[in-house]
């Protein structure tokens, strides 16, 4: 498979110390993925779905405890405490690896050890990278084989070549025992007790946004958690917009959509490059490029519908794994919240346990069929509006970056920086309400710098000196939005209808990048005229409902100020900048 000494050690020392019956090697051939997939159904671990409704699709159900990515049990391991963040979990790189390897002992016992070589980005161009990630989950090699190109050509582009070491192990399950640590400065990640998404997908948040972010910020360029997408003009022309939304805000929703008819009858079209991670770059032009350095897609399940999101659906159709979705057992088909209104009569629920739409608790309260977190892992050649350039090894230029979350009140629906650093001042400050995506409470607003405070590698303050330090090499650099789709009345139903509507938007801010629209100045930034946000064909919205949701109240973004500046306190080598930033905002606030 390969002569790559550091990968064959890698094998040898973990060998050692997990004790596996057998090391496997993942080629990444069809024939031998498929044998995987039968023997996880053999096994119990995936449960094999009707092949003729849906193709190569299995459902999988972790254990109840596993549910979401563990943001507690996260740990950035670094020599110095100040390399990682007062906002995040540290430990100290020696004492990790000691405790780390303690847990490990013996683990793999009577265990197939997998060895999965993978790579982010398309295999061989010269800005992937190269990852080996060592489990003894099935699920997770089958899941890796979606979510990035694996197998025996990666090995062949790797040579003698360096990689990222990923070690994982489910173990016990045991929430208690469970952590997964990053050591960015060994290109390291250890992961254990764990069978989840995030946790163990290694690829996805551990490296292609931990440690990349961290090799972005030496090699200057940057790890971001955005997706990418294109709008397609009638004349032929795409653009192409990065925009960062927390876990569970839209991103995935937003990639995928369908413009509204009144711009679909114009020749409008939009291309999904990335639904989740962006890996971004300038070019030779003074341009931002952006690359998804992933091969499918990890969705949220629940609110997928041939409504909110046609194109998800059908990417789901074939070949994708469904986690902790409800079972319909008589038609051997999978069902989740918000799919459609017919709940499966003879079901199961992500538990395990008998389900019907109509199934109640103890206390009376109506019982989910699907976790509110539950995901389908789908291919992402399935998607029906995948971007030509999805493969594009230079990746796309940006004309925009678009930061976004879950705020009630507070943010408009949306409003341009004035500057690079301002705009980085407005990504910086993000706040959003918490998701299912990872344990703990829901709803509560949280600051999110760029969707990232979950994922970045190092000290907070100095990824924000990154994208300034960014800002200076970037000769053309894509103008920055905030958005919210999110915004509620006074019974606290959303105003705006979003999903596919949101192309009123999108069309508002690149608009703007190409200096085609006006715009108000605020305090905060440039707010559209209501009457430049297209509202033809939706029903229920007038120009005064936009007016409503492009209202900027002095005295909630006074509040808004002193959170940020409070926020900022919280960290260390928080760039002046920034807080050059944040004065004037008060000052203009003040005035
Ligand atoms: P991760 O995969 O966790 O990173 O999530 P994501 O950012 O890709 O979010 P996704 O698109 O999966 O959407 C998450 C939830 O937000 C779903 O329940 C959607 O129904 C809901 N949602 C997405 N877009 C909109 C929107 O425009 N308006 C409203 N009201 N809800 C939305
Ligand atoms: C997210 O939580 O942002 C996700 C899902 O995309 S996970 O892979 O679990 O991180
Ligand atoms: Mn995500």
């Amino acid at each position: 498979m390969t002569s790559n000494k550091k990968v064959l050690a890698f094998i040898e020392e973990t060998k050692a110390l997990c004790d596996p019956k057998e090391v496997v090697w993942v080629d990444g051939s069809e024939e031998q993925l498929e044998a995987f997939r039968k023997q996880a159904v053999e096994e119990g671990i995936l449960i094999k779905l009707n092949q003729e409704k849906l193709p190569g699709c299995y459902l999988h159900r972790t254990t109840q405890n596993d549910v979401a990515r563990v943001e507690g049990r996260t740990y950035i391991c670094s020599k110095n405490k100040d390399d990682s963040s007062p906002i995040n979990n540290w430990m100290e790189s020696g004492e990790a690896y000691d405790m780390l390897k303690k847990l490990f002992k013996g683990c793999m016992k009577g265990r197939t050890l997998y060895v999965i070589p993978y790579s982010m980005g398309a295999v061989g161009s010269k800005f992937s990278k190269i990852g080996i990630e060592l489990t003894d989950s099935i699920y997770v090699v089958l899941n890796m084989a979606i979510m990035t190109r694996v197998g025996q050509k990666v090995l062949d582009v790797l040579g003698d070549g360096d990689f990222v070491k990923g070690l994982h192990s489910y173990a016990e399950l045991s929430e208690e025992k469970r952590y997964i640590c990053h050591f960015p400065e060994d290109d390291t990640i250890i992961s254990i007790n764990s069978n989840y998404g995030g946790n163990v997908l290694l690829g996805k948040k551990c490296f292609a946004l931990r440690i990349a972010s961290y090799l972005g910020k030496k090699e200057g360029w940057m790890a971001e958690h955005m997706l990418i997408l294109g709008v397609q003009y009638p004349n032929g022309e795409t653009k192409y917009i990065a925009a960062a939304f927390p876990s569970a805000c839209g991103k995935t929703n937003l990639a995928m959509l369908i413009p509204p008819e009144v711009y679909r009858k114009k020749g409008y079209k939009v291309w999904c490059v990335g639904d989740d991670i962006a890996w971004i770059r300038v070019g030779e032009d003074g341009r931002l490029y952006a690359v998804n350095p992933e091969n499918g897609f990890f969705g949220v399940a629940p609110g997928t519908n041939e409504k909110s999101n046609p194109n998800a659906l059908h990417t789901t159709q074939k070949n994708t794994i469904f986690t902790n979705v409800a079972y319909n057992a008589d038609t051997g088909t999978v069902w989740w919240e918000g799919l459609d209104k017919n709940p499966p009569k003879n079901g199961v629920d992500w538990k395990g346990n008998p389900w019907n739409g109509d199934t109640k608790d103890a206390d009376g309260k109506p019982v989910k069929g699907a976790h509110p977190n539950s995901r389908f892992t789908a291919p992402a050649v399935n998607c029906p509006c995948l971007s030509k350039e999805f493969e594009n090894p230079d990746g796309v230029p940006l004309s925009a970056i678009v930061f976004g979350g879950r705020r009630a009140k507070t943010a408009p629906l949306v409003y341009q920086s004035t500057s690079w650093n301002n705009g980085v001042f407005v990504g910086s400050s993000m706040a959003s309400e918490t998701t299912a995506a990872a344990t703990g409470a829901v709803g509560v607003v949280r600051r999110d710098p760029m969707a990232m405070r979950p994922f970045v590698g190092y000290n907070m303050g100095d990824y924000f000196a990154h994208w300034i330090e960014m800002g200076k090499k970037i000769k053309n650099p894509p103008k920055i939005f905030n958005v919210n789709w999110f915004r509620t009345d006074d019974e606290g139903h959303f105003i705006w209808p979003g999903f596919g509507d949101n192309m009123r938007v999108l069309d508002w801010i690149l608009a703007r990048c190409e200096d085609k629209v006006d715009a108000v100045e605020t305090p905060i930034g440039y707010v559209p005229k209501a009457e430049d946000i297209n509202i033809e064909g939706l029903d229920d919205i007038t120009t005064d409902t936009v007016k409503g949701l492009l209202e900027i109240d002095k005295e909630t973004w006074k509040e808004e100020a002193e959170g940020i500046e409070k926020f900022y306190g919280e960290l260390t080598r928080v760039p002046q900048e920034l807080k050059d930033e944040l004065a004037a905002l008060k000052k203009r606030l003040d005035a």
